[in-house]
């Protein structure tokens, strides 16, 4: 049987108390993967619970229907799973309403958009997802694609002006170094040569905020599935798994009403810089190095990697010594205490997290994860001996042959990965990943 709005489930599981039908549809989530539905959606169905009304999310996928094959016949109810070493607990989440696919229906994303209803759109697209142009800029011939995010917002806010409806908040919750603002350039920069009427309209009526979004994700596995199934009574084809840690920090710039989040948990700020920076840096760098050096000596999972000798001083230092001395940290954020939450959290043994998965799309990532470091030492004519190990595991990583290699410039970085000069290559003037960082010749 599967799990959906009629299903009687075990007392010990807390499913919605609020009356889920009668909430309109507040929120338009692009990118509605897992990381969505153990983050903004449980903190979204908690305040939904404390009192918020109509905060109900439509999610979108751009391109696959898998998602919504998962959640629509289960009138949009999934099971969260909480993991650590002492416990586990599993919870229903109620705020997601339906999937919409851009491929299958693209009017009924542009609907979703333009609806009276909607205030938020927010976005889990994956750095690629963005369409940036290696110079930042927005690749405008991509963003003129079917599956492109700008094209449906386009869409969905020139109906918006035309029916002479409010702005609304454009969030991104990725992992991009200043995610709010690269998204509001970049929607500006498609609306200017798409829209450009509604370039006045959109500077004067949405907002995008900055934000910090933290909790690990590692995908669903069908083991997983089988679990959740037993202890539910009923098959949850979208259960997520995730640890119980869990944080927001947003940039309190909205356009018109949002759900009282801060009421549940998140840090509503003037400034989130510090505490994205430090995630990015410490968080996001640790894990992208423990990927490459914990494949390249033999583990499949983040906690493995953790616990070799061998590998753990080194992320150890990528956090203390080369990333925190980056960061202007905010009153009251201790970046010592952040390290060494990291490696607890990286060690937790519930959690199976895929090294591999962290290893994808490296080109999108290692930017904000490495090179700001690598750069901000260099400006002070220092070194980064740990991050070096993790620039020299990528490279191997790419250059094996070992790995499928799951990266938008895959050929490219394979490529130059197996030259003697990969490190002028990938990273050198005019390289593939230029940044504000040189390698040594
Ligand atoms: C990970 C992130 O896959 C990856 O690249 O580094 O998904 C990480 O687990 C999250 O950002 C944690 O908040």
């Amino acid at each position: 049987m599967r799990l959906s709005a009629d299903t009687r489930l075990p007392s010990s599981i807390a499913a919605p108390a609020y009356d889920r039908a009668a909430q309109a549809s507040g929120i338009v989530h692009f990118g509605i993967g897992a990381f969505h539905r153990a983050h903004q959606a449980v903190y979204t169905d908690d305040a939904m619970a404390a009192g918020d009304r109509d905060w109900g999310i439509v999610g979108v996928s751009l391109r696959s229907g898998d998602v919504a094959a998962q959640l629509n016949p289960q009138d949009g109810l999934y099971s969260i799973s909480t993991r650590s070493a002492a416990d586990a607990s599993l919870r229903l989440i109620g705020a997601v309403r339906h999937v919409l696919v851009g491929s299958v229906a693209p009017q009924a994303v542009i609907d979703a958009v333009a609806a009276p209803t909607t205030h938020i759109l927010s976005f889990t697209v994956t750095e690629k997802g963005y369409l940036r142009a290696a110079d930042g800029t927005l690749d405008l011939a991509a963003a003129r694609g079917a599956s492109s995010l700008y094209r449906f917002v386009g869409a969905g806010l020139a109906a918006r002006k035309a029916a002479g409806l409010p702005g609304v908040t454009l969030l991104s919750c990725d992992n991009l170094a200043n995610n709010g603002a690269v998204l509001g350039g970049l929607m500006r920069q498609y609306l200017v040569a798409a829209h450009p009427d509604l370039v006045d309209w959109f500077d004067a009526n949405c907002r995008c905020p900055a934000t910090m979004i933290d909790r690990i994700v590692p995908a669903t596995t069908d083991a997983d599935r089988d679990a959740i199934e037993a202890a539910l009574g009923a098959r949850d084809e979208g259960t997520v798994v995730t640890e119980d840690f869990r944080q927001w920090v947003i940039e309190d710039d909205f356009a018109g009403p949002r759900p009282r989040w801060e009421q549940v948990g998140a840090e509503l700020v003037a400034d989130v810089a510090s505490y994205e920076t430090a995630k990015l840096r410490m968080l996001n760098g640790a894990h992208s190095a423990l990927a490459y050096i914990g494949l390249g000596r033999g583990h499949d999972y983040v906690h493995q990697a953790i616990a070799d000798p061998a590998i753990r001083p080194v992320v150890e230092a990528i956090m203390r010594r080369e990333a925190a001395p980056t960061i202007d940290a905010a009153p009251g954020q201790n970046l010592d205490a952040y390290a060494a939450s990291l490696l607890d959290r990286f060690a937790n043994p519930a959690l199976a997290h895929r090294l591999i998965q962290i290893a994808m799309d490296g080109s999108q990532k290692i930017p904000q994860r490495w090179l700001e470091t690598l750069a901000w030492h260099q400006q002070r004519g220092d070194t980064c001996p740990s991050l070096g190990l993790a620039i020299d595991a990528w490279i191997d990583f790419l250059a094996s042959g070992r790995w499928p290699i799951d990266d938008p410039m895959a050929d490219a970085l394979r490529e130059a990965a197996v030259q003697p000069d990969a490190r002028q290559r990938l990273f050198g003037a005019g390289g593939l990943l230029a940044s504000g960082w040189r390698p040594e010749p």
